[in-house]
């Protein structure tokens, strides 16, 4: 079988290799979901969820080492690698109280009883970027798994390798052979039979909205069902009468989140004209004192890019653009990238409109609320967003003006496994997280039983 090298993003080396799986693996292990799905949707919903709160327990028992593995591999910085294992244990928590509670309805029909089923698909394929392995894989499989499918997961060819361990950690918390089984492989190859292969009959994928259409596409031909998170332009607004050292001093943060490779990122600064030099002013410092750093330090902010050529894609949108300013990145080995703001001319600047995936900030000012919504709307993304203003009515009006399915008022916040996440418009296709994800990992069965003698 082919191999992939897994190189450190920190320092450009190769430090191990996986599987490259090709069609007959592929297919194989599908045809094992398929069949562990006969007895994973007869397991009793109590036994169910004790195996989904034991596996969360043993990833629990893994943080430090699941943290370690996605430094190594994808460059997060150690403290946003914690955070990201501990979301997969506490999603797989919060879905663990699911299939006790996975209730049809009864409804009043005329000569009998009706009821309702949410009955499990079957195999439902995930596949996974490079961006955040571990959350983006939990929120698929917690609850695909919760409401009695099987998973089969493909992870991204550059970082396999945390995913592979949550597959073997499944196992060590009893999870029965082929209810969860991750196989690293191209998309091309692995991810295409996913689409291709008639007994998965869901797609969770998360990536490239180019990629994401085409899969949708593939998958419209055997009527599969399909959850797409695609890219993102976020627009953070700022309005003169917010707080303007906390929106400053978060606005780092809200886009330079791991280096910027966020779906979420805010990457389109909005400051209402009459304190946007002032606010420049007061980001100038919060973006110089950001700390690119080897990610294994506990100080560390932000890490570097995940590729040589996706730094090269990321340096194409600063090439020729108005520079603001920029903070500071260590030299030598591995993919650095400086925290950098730049300066938008015109809502076509390309580094305006198309989604960098990268530390790069875009700035412009506007002069009131409807611009700044006409502003905002001016992209065919629609996944997140933030809001900064003292005016409750206006925090509303604007919330629900911004065509965004994630938005946040004086915070940054997108993620919050307890709520909804997803896109509108060109940024996806249904909702990750919350209470009503588990659903769409079911199927409505309608049962009418005659009460007539
Ligand atoms: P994609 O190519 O979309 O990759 C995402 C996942 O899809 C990977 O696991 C990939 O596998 C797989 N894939 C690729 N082609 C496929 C196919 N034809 N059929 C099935 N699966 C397939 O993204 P990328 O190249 O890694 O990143 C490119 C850009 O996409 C980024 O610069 C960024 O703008 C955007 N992006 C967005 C997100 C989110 S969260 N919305 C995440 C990552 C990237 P391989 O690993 O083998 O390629």
């Amino acid at each position: 079988m082919d191999s992939s090298d897994v190189i450190n993003p920190a320092t450009g080396a190769v430090f191990t290799a996986v599987p490259a799986n090709g069609v007959t693996e592929t297919d194989a292990a599908i045809e094992r979901a398929q069949r562990a799905f006969m007895s994973w949707r007869e397991v009793a919903p109590g036994d169910r969820a004790r195996l989904l709160r034991r596996f969360a327990a043993v990833v629990d028992d893994h943080i430090e080492e699941l943290a370690a593995l996605e430094v190594r591999n994808s460059g997060h910085t150690i403290g946003n690698a914690r955070w990201e294992a501990g979301n997969v244990r506490d999603v797989l928590d919060y879905y663990a109280g699911a299939p006790e509670r996975l209730s049809g309805r009864q409804i009043p029909v005329p000569g009998g009883i009706d009821v309702t089923f949410h009955e499990p698909l079957g195999v439902v394929g995930i596949i996974v970027p490079w961006n955040f392995p571990m959350p983006i894989a939990g929120w698929g499989f917690a609850p695909a798994l919760a409401a009695g499918n099987t998973v089969v997961l493909k992870p991204a060819e550059v970082t396999p390798l945390t995913a592979i361990r949550l597959g073997e950690l499944a196992l060590e918390a009893g999870l029965p052979e082929g209810v969860f089984t991750v196989i690293p492989g191209k998309g091309s190859v692995v991810g295409q039979r996913f689409v291709e292969h008639p007994a998965v009959r869901k797609v969770c994928f998360t990536g490239s909205t180019p990629v994401g259409k085409s899969i949708m596409a593939g998958c419209a031909d055997q009527v599969k069902r399909v959850t797409l998170e695609l890219g993102g332009k976020s627009a953070n607004i700022v309005f003169a009468d917010a707080d303007l050292e906390r929106a400053a001093a978060t606005a780092p943060g809200g886009v330079f989140d791991n280096a910027g490779q966020d779906c979420c990122a805010r990457s389109r600064l909005l400051v209402q004209e009459s304190v946007y030099e002032r606010f420049l002013s007061l980001l100038e410092p919060a973006v110089k004192a950001f700390r690119v750093q080897d990610p294994a330090l506990d100080t560390a902010e932000m890490g570097p890019l995940i590729s040589a050529a996706h730094r090269d894609k990321v340096a194409s949108y600063t090439g020729d653009a108005e520079v603001a300013f920029t903070g500071e990145a260590p030299g030598g080995d591995g993919w650095w990238f400086p925290p950098t703001v730049l300066l938008a001319r015109s809502s076509s600047d390309r580094h305006w409109r198309e989604e960098v995936f990268g530390p790069v900030l875009s700035v412009m000012p506007f002069h009131d609320e409807a611009e700044a919504i006409e502003l905002a709307n001016d992209t065919e993304y629609g996944l997140s967003g933030s809001i900064w203003t003292r005016d409750l009515g206006r925090a509303l009006r604007v919330s629900r003006g911004v065509q965004s399915g994630n938005l946040s008022v004086n915070s940054h916040s997108s993620v919050r496994y307890w709520t909804p996440f997803g896109g509108m418009k060109q940024s996806g296709l249904g909702r990750e997280l919350g209470p009503d994800a588990l659903l769409s990992f079911t199927d409505v069965k309608n049962v009418f039983i005659s009460t007539d003698s």
